[in-house]
């Protein structure tokens, strides 16, 4: 979750995704997709140059209560978040596309909220198989969906436990939580011990396009709030956007400066992805050699 900060910076799109620091720079850089920078001359404005102009503004996410996103799912690489995600079934958990560099050498943790802490709750879990929305487009960024298959299921209790996919396509202004242990800060990077989360709302397909043009498809939505200031960013991506207890959103990209006035989040359009999670979960459900 992330405050605003909007300094001498150039805004870049990226994918709200971290590496190890040892890493951080050049892989976090290597995400930048420069031809949609090129599409969208927009976004490469530069923020405003009064000193403190915008970083008096403190505003962003807040601790969430213990226990009450039992389906949030950590991706921990060497020990740090890498990635959100969402428990969708007990073996089954939906995250972004783009977090799936590597992915066999991530660490599921379900039921954890102090990543620094052991507090007895959580569960951990190897990734066995995963799969890439066949649809995904890394240029574009659509349809950014991956389903990891876990090693094994998830016990299911007061700290672990699954949550619904959307039925219906968001609604614009309805209000939503999202959660993660991404960034708190940005463009400084400062990542929290304890779960985020925020309140967002929903926004129209026609003001996402306005703030970012064509490359907004049906399988993404904006989320955000009017005044900026509170957003998802880097560590966020694949967690879950809820709105009215069902998972709406995968937390997806943004600009690299997170939560600027003008630049809500974008996530990928869980009620688009249905069909595809039921039949993918229910083939490998089905099939001998994923017993
Ligand atoms: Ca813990």
């Amino acid at each position: 979750m992330a405050l605003g900060f909007c300094q001498n910076q150039k805004v870049l799109i990226n994918l709200k995704w971290v590496s190890p620091p040892n890493l951080f720079h050049g892989k976090y850089w290597g995400h930048i997709w420069p031809l949609s920078l090129a599409a969208e001359p927009g976004v490469w404005t530069r923020g405003r140059t009064e000193p403190d102009s915008e970083g008096a503004r403190i505003v962003g996410g807040r601790d969430c209560r213990v226990g009450s996103r039992a389906y949030q799912v950590a991706l921990l690489r060497n020990g740090r978040i890498y990635c959100g995600g969402s428990l969708i079934a007990p073996k089954w958990v939906l995250t972004a596309a783009h977090c799936r560099s590597q992915v066999s050498s991530l660490q599921v943790h379900l039921g954890d909220y102090n990543l620094r802490v052991k507090e007895g709750t959580e569960q951990i879990r190897r990734i066995r198989n995963f799969f890439v929305h066949p649809g995904y487009n890394l240029r574009r960024y659509d349809n950014d969906f991956m389903l990891l298959e876990l090693d094994a299921p998830a016990q299911l209790n007061n700290y672990v436990n699954t949550i619904d996919l959307a039925t219906s396509c968001p609604f614009p202004g309805t209000l939503c939580v999202v959660s993660g242990w991404g960034t708190i800060r940005s463009p400084q990077k400062v990542f929290p011990n304890t779960l985020r989360c925020a309140d967002v709302y929903s926004i129209s397909q026609a003001r996402c396009q306005a703030s970012y043009g064509n490359i907004i498809t049906e399988n993404m939505f904006c989320a955000g709030v009017e005044q900026g200031g509170i957003d998802s960013c880097q560590g966020d991506s694949g967690g879950p956007l809820v709105c009215n207890g069902q998972l709406q959103g995968v937390v997806s990209w943004g600009t690299s400066v997170c939560a600027l006035r003008g630049r809500p989040g974008v996530y990928a359009n869980v009620c688009k992805v249905a069909q595809w999670v039921r039949s993918t979960i229910g083939r490998k459900s089905q099939s001998k050699q994923w017993l």
